[in-house]
Order: C-alpha cells, then sequence, then structure tokens
C-alpha cells in the first residue's frame, strides 16, 4: 500500500465530455475511471484539474488542413502533429469537465492548447517544447512532493504531463487504471515504454485505495 503524503498532488488530466463517451474524441471506457478518481482523490489534500481548450480553427483540428481527415499526421514547425476531430473548443459543452467529477477541494484548473498555432497535450509545455504553461511554477511553489497523473487519455495527455513532470525533476507516478487510451498508431505501447525509459511509476488504484 502506499500512503498519499500530505504534499503530494493528484492532476486528472482531461475529463471533459469531449473525452468521454458521446463526445467528439470519446475514449473508450473514459466514463468507467469516474468513480476511482473521484475516490482516489478523497487521499489527496492537492488536486490540479486539467482542461484541454482550444480555439474553433486550432490547428491539430484535421478540419483546419484541406483533404486531411482525424488521426491522420502532419508535419509542423515544432514536429509531427497528429490531427484530431474538432474537440474541446472553448465553452462548448464538450469541453466542460464532467459534472460527475467529484473533487470540491480541486484547487487549480489548468487550461491548455489555448493557442491555436500550437497542440499542448503536456500539463506543463507546449508541443514547440519551449512554450510553458506554469505548472511546474505552480508546483514548486507549493513545495510539492510526488505527482500522481490520472484521467485521459493515457497515451497522450497523461503521458506528456508525465513525462514532463519527470523532466522537471518530479517524482511521478501514473495510476493506470485510472486512465483509459486512445491509442492510434501504436501509441499506447509508445507512451507506457516511454514512461518506464523516464522512470514514471506506474502503479494500481488499489495501491492506494486498498
Ligand atoms: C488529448 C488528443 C488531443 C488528450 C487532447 O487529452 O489526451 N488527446 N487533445
Ligand atoms: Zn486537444
Amino acid at each position: 500500500m502506499i500512503e498519499i503524503q500530505r504534499e503530494d498532488i493528484l492532476v486528472v488530466v482531461d475529463m471533459q465530455y469531449d473525452f468521454l463517451p458521446g463526445g467528439s474524441l470519446a475514449v473508450a471506457g473514459g466514463d468507467e475511471i469516474v468513480p476511482l478518481i473521484n475516490a482516489l482523490a478523497k487521499k489527496f489534500a492537492n488536486v490540479v484539474l486539467t482542461q484541454d481548450w482550444h480555439p474553433a480553427d486550432h490547428i491539430s483540428f484535421a478540419s483546419q488542413h484541406r483533404g486531411k481527415a482525424p488521426f491522420e499526421t502532419i508535419e509542423l514547425d515544432y514536429g509531427i502533429q497528429v490531427l484530431w476531430p474538432d474537440h474541446c473548443v472553448w465553452n462548448s459543452h464538450g469541453a466542460e469537465i464532467s459534472r460527475d467529477i467529484h473533487i470540491p477541494h480541486a484547487q487549480l484548473v489548468l487550461r491548455k492548447g489555448y493557442n491555436r498555432g500550437i497542440d499542448s497535450y503536456s500539463g506543463f509545455q507546449e508541443a514547440d517544447r519551449q512554450t510553458l504553461t506554469g505548472l511546474a511554477g505552480y508546483l514548486n511553489e507549493r513545495d510539492t512532493g510526488r505527482i500522481y497523473v490520472v484521467g485521459l487519455a493515457a497515451d497522450f495527455c497523461v503521458a506528456w504531463t508525465a513525462l514532463d513532470g519527470a523532466a522537471g525533476g518530479f517524482g511521478v507516478t501514473v495510476i493506470e487504471d485510472a486512465t483509459r487510451a486512445i491509442d492510434t498508431n501504436g501509441s499506447l505501447a509508445q507512451a507506457w515504454a516511454d514512461l518506464d525509459a523516464a522512470g514514471v511509476q506506474r502503479i494500481m488504484s488499489r495501491d492506494i485505495l486498498g
């Protein structure tokens, strides 16, 4: 069993309607992790929620690229970009965090992906690997202990957030059964390999909840 410490923080990634069943970029089984996340959150004094938050003409949307379909890729200045169905457009219903997420003590809702020309899977920095969100500064200023990451999607926003947390010097744990994956073009196997290589710990929710 793992004892959550007062300084540890739970980062709940992108539990928004567009990533849940019925949403425009629905992650299979995304709704199944809601009760787990609610239970886990009760163990943490500190919780941060991230919220994917795009303008309607965001560069990651396939609809912005002639002849391109969702899940195809293009080459941008900052590297390969997977193209997505329109999702999490700011102020839309799909961008809202699910009302079934009951974490009244969450202290920060961090929006990301609001710059039209840069995607942002990670809660720490945008896909250009230069533009910072401020999350590392926030966590450092609050003397954060270990970072536990849950939410959607395991192979994109969860993985990139965990990897950047580890690169920033934090101890990071992904609670595997409190995530679900998109899994396009081998992205899930790649994500687990990257996380393992970066020294990100992987556990199950029972290791905390019993
Ligand atoms: C995500 C694809 C595009 C995620 C966000 O939350 O994992 N995936 N935008
Ligand atoms: Zn997005």
